[in-house]
């Protein structure tokens, strides 16, 4: 045993021997971390061996940068390097304890007024056992000034050293190659902090947001007042006006915005063994109240659910690659539908059953003026409540409207669905629907979560009639994108009924609902050709909001006169004489491919043109962060730092919001719930 030890200490005292051991100590000390100070998510095998050996290839490469240097300096290099890596890991607990999301380099700049408020409450959210973090550097330097390790002053080689490096650079090769065949589109894409910590480590993530950051201040810092000009020049030849008929017959009513996860148009009225998929939804469809659109395409490209977002509040794009949410939404400047209507006396709150960090919601949703956002932490779960990305959509409801009638009125929420997405999974009890038989397996069971939504709606539709919401509400649906992605061409002809389908098909896929409807409204389906972009001028009008001159490239679905022109991220577009595809143009009444004439292709090349010109000026917009040049009226920019959604801090607001503004739900009716609500979530018996 002795003989063990010393030949233990004969390695600790050489360099290697050293440098070895700060690797060590380092790994373990952030596993520890990431296993009790952050959550993570971390779902499977492959993610936990990633977790587990993701600190490794960085702690090589920083603690090998010692490795070039000679005598005490290496080893003082080593404790130097410790001391920024774990004060990295110290920041962000602090960070994750109140935020719950990783700092950015763009929050430690505090550039573009970012600043969230950490700095007050510093001394609320540390804890003393915070400092454990530093244990190890501690120890490492009390070995080395007891003796009990000596230096070793032999020069290590550099051959050696230039292994360690290329071993780390190898390694973290593999990781990322790992990392994105479990999660493609991980850096690409860009959803969550947490993803990168999850798969790639901490200081992966923070050599990542240094990019990031940089990356966007750069176009930032050279974008100015003049370039708006561009901008206002194409809105000012291409805005049209509201309908008379429809301005303001909505004003001051509750706006409650369903948004409809993966959901298709196709769905609406489909069958499957002569059983309707959703009910509840035809129902709504073509109720006489509801105004429903069935040529409204979703226009959303890598983003996904965050470029849906982007364009039903902003109605600004997504942007090419890469999600806005992500990457400009913590510090960019807006002029969202939450902080227009609050600064009309609106109180504006989110609610989805996921992780506040997915998409940059936490962040994004203060730039947007949201007051609430009812994150997953503001709702119980019980490990089956929760199926894919968070609650099961009946749960979400059902616990949703507790705080829904808590919110001061009149108020605009959106509420997030989440069940019915890819993989389309549903526990036993919860599936009461028959499967496709197209034979393919990611396909079949869209129907069943597709209808368990339904069911879900259905619900929080009782809910809302009993309530009285549905009288004193605007209530909007839509779907974000599609749920069956064009990989599935053989299933998707299936789904149609159809030999093959072509390019044209899978474009008019892309359909997605919308449905608006209101007490009283003038209703009925409605066959302008629009997409997202065109949902917020839309309810401004039915609002009785004026839009005259806001940047937003969308225009009102109700007006006369509008551009029915729908341009896909990738250029291509629709409309209602045209499905242009690539290179191949369609008739879009007919599906037959034309070979356009000469006046035909002048328009074609028109259409073009107006496209392309409104993907990249938005795209500008957002890149060069143009909205702080320009002063709305009657618009006061926003406050990022006056909102906080932590779990104490909304509980407490909406407890003081019933005394301050006793106009919810429930202060109305003396603090009492005004309906109970009812479900048949099995998970709830
Ligand atoms: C996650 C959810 C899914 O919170 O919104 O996003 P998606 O994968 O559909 O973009
Ligand atoms: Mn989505």
């Amino acid at each position: 045993m002795s003989d063990f030890v010393k030949r233990t200490t004969a390695k600790l005292n050489t360099v290697f021997g050293f440098f070895i051991l700060v690797v060590v100590l380092f790994c373990i000390k952030t596993y520890i971390a990431y296993q009790t100070e952050f959550s993570l998510g971390v779902k499977g095998g492959v993610q936990q061996f990633l977790l587990a050996v993701n600190p490794i290839p960085a702690a090589l490469l920083l603690f090998g940068i010692a490795l070039y240097f000679r005598g005490r300096l290496v080893y003082w290099l080593m404790i130097l390097i410790d001391l920024i890596q774990t004060s990295w890991i110290f920041a962000n607990i602090l960070y994750y304890r109140e935020f719950s999301d990783f700092m950015t380099f763009s929050v430690i700049k505090g550039s573009g007024n970012v600043q969230n408020n950490l700095g007050k409450s510093v001394g609320q959210i540390i804890h003393p056992t915070d400092f454990f973090v530093y244990l190890d550097v501690i120890l490492l330097i009390a070995l080395l000034m007891t003796h009990v390790i000596r230096v070793d002053s032999r020069p290590f080689k550099r051959r050696y050293a230039l292994t360690v490096s290329v071993l780390a650079f190898s390694l973290m090769g593999a990781e990322y190659g790992m990392a994105n065949a479990d999660r493609s589109g991980l850096l690409t894409r860009t959803f969550d902090n947490n993803y990168l910590v999850k798969y790639l480590g901490l200081n992966e993530y923070a050599a990542f947001s240094v990019y990031q950051t940089q990356k966007q201040s750069s176009t930032r810092a050279h974008a100015n007042a003049g370039d708006l000009q561009s901008v206002k020049n194409y809105l000012k030849h291409n805005r049209v006006g509201d309908n008379p008929a429809y301005f303001g017959t909505e004003k001051g009513k509750n706006v409650i915005i369903i948004h409809l996860e993966s959901f298709q148009q196709f769905l609406i009225n489909y069958k499957v063994d002569g059983k309707e998929v959703t009910p509840n939804l035809n129902k709504f469809y073509k109720n006489q109240n509801t105004l429903s659109y069935d040529n409204f395409y979703n226009q959303v490209a890598q983003g996904k659910t965050s470029d849906a977002e982007m364009m039903l509040e902003n109605s600004l794009f997504g942007l090419p690659q890469g999600s806005a949410m992500t990457e400009y939404g913590t510090q960019n400047t807006f002029q969202a539908a939450p902080a227009m209507l609050g600064q009309k006396g609106y109180t504006s709150a989110a609610f989805h059953g996921d992780v506040p960090s997915f998409w940059n919601r936490d962040n994004t949703y203060k730039s947007w003026g949201y007051d609430y956002f009812f994150s997953s932490q503001y709702y119980k779960e019980k490990s089956d409540y929760t199926v894919g990305y968070g609650l099961k959509d009946k749960i979400f409801f059902r616990d949703s409207a507790k705080y829904l009638q808590q919110l001061p009125q009149p108020f605009y929420a959106k509420l997030i669905t989440l069940t019915n997405h890819y993989p389309y999974e549903l526990d036993k009890q919860n599936t009461d629907f028959p499967a496709t038989k197209t034979g393919d397996k990611t396909v079949d069971p869209y129907v069943q979560t597709a209808h368990y939504l339904d069911e879900a709606f259905g619900e929080f539709l009782t809910y809302m009639k009993q309530s009285g919401l549905y009288k004193n509400s605007m209530i909007v649906l839509y779907g974000d994108h599609y749920g069956i992605s064009n990989n599935h061409r053989a299933a998707i002809a299936q789904l149609l009924g159809k030999k093959k389908v072509t390019s044209y098909d899978l474009a008019q896929f892309q359909k997605v609902p919308l449905m608006i409807h209101a007490d009283g409204l003038k209703g009925g389906i409605q066959h302008t050709y629009g997409g997202e972009i065109d949902v917020l001028p839309t309810l401004m009008d039915l609002l009785g909001v004026k839009d005259n001159n806001t940047i937003q490239f969308g225009n009102d679905l109700l007006a006369k006169n509008r551009s029915q022109t729908v341009a896909f991220r990738n250029g291509d577009f629709v409309t209602p004489q045209f499905v242009k595809q690539g290179s191949t143009v369609y008739d879009t009444k007919t599906g037959a491919v034309i070979k356009p004439n000469a006046t035909q292709k002048k328009t074609l090349a028109r259409e073009q043109n107006h496209v392309t010109s409104e993907l990249s000026l938005s795209d500008r917009v957002i890149q060069g962060d143009l909205l702080r040049f320009y002063q709305l009226k009657d618009f006061k920019s926003v406050d990022k730092t006056k909102f906080n959604y932590k779990y104490t801090n909304g509980i407490q607001q909406l407890k003081d919001a019933q005394k301050s503004e006793p106009t919810s739900l429930m202060a109305k009716n003396h603090g009492k719930a005004t309906a109970d609500y009812k479900t048949d979530a099995p998970e709830l018996k």
